[in-house]
């Protein structure tokens, strides 16, 4: 078990507060060991809070160490709180900067001035979804043994992180070419994180159908120099966009883990012997996604009911993986739509994500675009975004962890729209 806190900003430029305060902390001697990613939040309310306070959120979650007991970090919490004006005479009034200690080891705490776990921790997304994208595996002292990706499963909607698709390949098949340049890459980067994207993916190979075969040189050649770039300028933000780099190569794989990037998304589903290896070393996340043939073959295509195939496949590797010495709480799954699914079988997959949740790893989903979506849908590129946000929706309800698409300044919008309703 580890200390986690949990924090949360509403007012004024909330990224910039959310990094000064983890820097106060660390003056503190409070150590942040690792970040979540940062999401943005529909604001939870009190029954009687006035429309003013409705302002969404930016939250995040963090791992700490430190020598200092529970209330001697909830004292150092308030000094920050109030050095960054938080003003405490109204309970959830809007708020430059709220901290809260989530958890602390497996300790269960209850004075006056403090609760561990933090109440209610269990039943909140904007909690939940950074501390799973940490250790979706922990469990809440004195709740039993659900897991935390359990506890957000029972709950009626999700708040998923954005991926932002990043090509920089001459021949991929939707923005191609556009994003070829480093500087044109680092531009759509910081635009998709200014929109809302969590993590940003960056891939040098195309996997449609047809495309050519590249080797790392040519691959690295393509994305190295943004790689490094952009882990570089954000080395010191503890509120920076996350960074995943698609590649099906050990050689790719193992560069961008130096540069220090933050995922590996594999479309190849760690077939190679030295990814497996690779991750096994190494405490990065990693997509595993299931593919029949790479690139995607439209000729070579599941021959049973897909979602049973997609399990049977997915319960095989988790085994081997665990074998092989890779936690799992740094696997995400992604069952590949298109890769080897006709155009029913991936709507099945997409209809029946939820499920693949049970299996105690994380989700993630790639429709964005894809030609599964001719079938009901005019063939323009804006068609197709607008049919991929409606399945976005849908796959928020289901509990979907990470949802990987090209337009992240539209599905913010409709997510918005969509999200508070919800209350
Ligand atoms: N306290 C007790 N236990 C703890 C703990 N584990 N960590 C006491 C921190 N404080 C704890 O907290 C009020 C008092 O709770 C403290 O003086 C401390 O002695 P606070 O953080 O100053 O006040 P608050 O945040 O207004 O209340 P509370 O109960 O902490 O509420 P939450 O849970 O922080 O909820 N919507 C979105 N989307 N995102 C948010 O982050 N946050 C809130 C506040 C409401 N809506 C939100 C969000
Ligand atoms: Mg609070």
């Amino acid at each position: 078990m580890a200390i986690y806190l949990g924090l949360g900003s509403n007012l004024g430029d909330r990224r910039q507060n959310l990094h000064d305060a983890i820097f106060q902390l660390e003056q503190h001697g409070v150590r942040c060991v690792r970040c979540s990613p940062v999401i943005e939040t529909p604001a939870l309310l009190p029954p009687d809070a006035s429309w003013e306070w409705n302002k969404p959120y930016l939250n995040m979650a963090i791992e700490i160490s430190t020598e200092h007991e529970p209330q001697q970090v909830l004292d150092k919490i308030q000094t920050i709180q109030t050095t960054m004006k938080r003003d405490v005479s109204e309970r959830w009034a809007p708020r430059p900067i709220d901290i809260d200690i989530l958890l602390w080891h497996n300790d269960e705490i209850s004075t006056e001035s403090l609760t561990i776990p933090h109440v209610g921790l269990h039943l909140r997304h904007f909690v939940l979804t950074p501390l799973i994208s940490l250790s979706p595996s922990l469990t809440i002292p004195g709740r039993g043994d659900k897991t935390l990706l359990q506890w957000s499963s029972e709950l009626p909607h999700h708040i998923p992180l954005w991926m932002g698709i990043l090509n920089a390949t001459p021949d991929s098949f939707s923005d191609g070419g556009v994003n070829f340049e480093t500087n044109a890459l680092t531009n759509t980067a910081l635009q998709m994180a200014e929109h809302g994207a969590s993590i940003l993916d960056i891939g040098g190979e195309s996997t449609r159908p047809g495309a050519e075969h590249i080797d790392p040189e040519q691959e690295w050649q393509r994305i190295g120099l943004f790689v490094q770039h952009i882990t570089n300028t954000n080395r010191n933000n503890f509120a920076r966009p996350f960074i995943s780099v698609d590649t099906r190569h050990a050689d790719t794989a193992a560069k961008s883990i130096d540069s220090g990037v933050d995922y590996i998304n594999d479309v190849s589903g760690l077939s190679d012997p030295a990814m497996i290896e690779l991750a096994a070393e190494n405490n990065c996340q990693w997509i595993a996604m299931h593919s029949v043939s790479v690139p995607a073959d439209p000729k070579q295509i599941l021959q049973a009911d897909p979602v049973q195939e997609v399990i049977v496949w997915l319960e095989l590797k988790l085994n081997q993986w665990s074998k092989a010495g890779i936690s799992l709480d740094n696997i995400i799954f992604d069952p590949g739509i298109g890769f080897g699914k006709d155009p029913l079988q991936s709507l099945k997959l997409l209809q029946a994500a939820g499920q693949f949740r049970q299996h105690g790893v994380r989700l993630l989903i790639g429709h964005s675009r894809k030609s599964f979506l001719k079938q009901f849908i005019s063939e323009d590129i804006h068609g197709r975004d607008q049919a991929t946000i409606g399945a976005s929706m849908q796959l928020c309800q289901q509990g979907v962890d990470i949802i990987r698409v090209h337009n992240i300044a539209d599905h913010l919008t409709a997510y918005r729209g969509w999200s508070h309703l919800y209350g």
